[in-house]
């Protein structure tokens, strides 16, 4: 078993031992690491938040959302792998000083801990419904909500919700976005499988006005993680490389709080079940990722 303040990138972690890692990295490092309690799942679970920061206000921030997808196991260990290079290895300041860091690793930690101890390919929170539990929370934003590629049936899979943003684990993430949307300029939201990273839009196959500088930063993205394990990833809009999706936290980002770079990483595995061993070369090529879309944005 983990020692508490632990990580593991050789086994998935429990939702509480991924907290007492967070906890960890901010008592030991409280010049530049803080955690915050955003809100509250609806089981009752803290959501934490990570902001890597030298200090000062008002600082082009780069926003992270993971784990709001139950199943997909990797998306821990990559959102922990960024916050562990940015934090554990001194070479990497660099790229929390004129850039805030704001990541939610594990956005919906009800489905998170269901997937361990009930149902392994459970995707949506845990709000009962009628008949069935769970909304899908990347279908529950308010941009397009209920539209084409979202369900208005409480027992699918793509359920978008009796209202927009009707689940606290979306409410969190549209709060601190609106709070910091001056200084957020890119918003990342971390999914697995399918070695695609997306931009807006998922609900037309309209492109967004500035879909060039999309492609040419998540063609840096793409060549970065290239360049380390040979992985191949597909740039493009959701609608266009994937399916119609409507209520997508990425779309809202861009369309709905004006967050121009906007994406969504679907992780190169090909299944929600995860060898363990794969962890280490995923983490470690996405991270080249992370640092390719950091240094294009412009700092402070
Ligand atoms: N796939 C995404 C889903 O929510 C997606 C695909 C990505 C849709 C971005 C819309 C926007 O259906 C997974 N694996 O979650
Ligand atoms: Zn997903």
């Amino acid at each position: 078993r983990l020692a508490r303040g632990e990580v593991s990138f050789t086994e998935f972690m429990r939702y509480d031992d991924i907290v007492a890692y967070l906890e960890r990295l901010a008592e030991e490092n409280p010049s530049f690491v803080t955690t915050e309690v955003v809100g509250r799942s609806f089981e009752g679970r803290d959501i934490y938040l990570v902001k890597i920061s030298s200090g000062g206000s008002n600082k082009t921030t780069i926003f992270a959302e993971g784990t709001i997808h139950a199943r997909e196991w990797i998306v821990p260990p990559v959102a922990l792998y960024v916050i562990n290079q940015l934090v554990e290895d001194a070479n990497n300041s660099y790229m929390y000083q004129d850039i805030d860091w704001a990541i939610i690793p594990v956005a919906n930690p009800d489905g998170y801990e269901f997937s361990h101890y009930d149902a392994r390919l459970w995707r949506k929170t845990r709000t009962p419904g009628t008949i069935c539990h769970g909304t899908d929370p990347n279908r529950n934003f308010d941009f397009n909500w209920r539209g084409i590629g979202a369900s208005s049936w409480q027992c699918d899979e793509t359920y978008a919700g009796h209202a927009p943003f009707s689940e606290p684990e979306t409410q969190i993430i549209r709060d601190y976005v609106l709070e910091h949307k001056d200084d957020i300029k890119l918003y990342l939201a971390i999914h697995s499988y399918g070695q695609w990273l997306l931009h807006p839009w998922g609900h037309t196959l309209e492109e967004p006005e500035n879909v060039a500088e999309l492609k040419e930063l998540g063609a840096l993205f793409a060549d970065a993680i290239y360049a380390v394990n040979g992985t191949e990833y597909v740039v493009g809009s959701t609608a266009d490389v994937l399916y119609y999706a409507s209520g997508v936290g990425n779309d809202w980002a861009a369309g709905g709080a004006g967050i121009d770079l906007s994406y969504t990483i679907e992780l190169p595995i090909n299944s929600f079940i995860v060898d363990p061993e794969r962890i280490v070369p995923i983490v470690e090529e996405t991270w080249e990722g992370f640092k390719a879309l950091h240094d294009y944005i412009p700092g402070l």
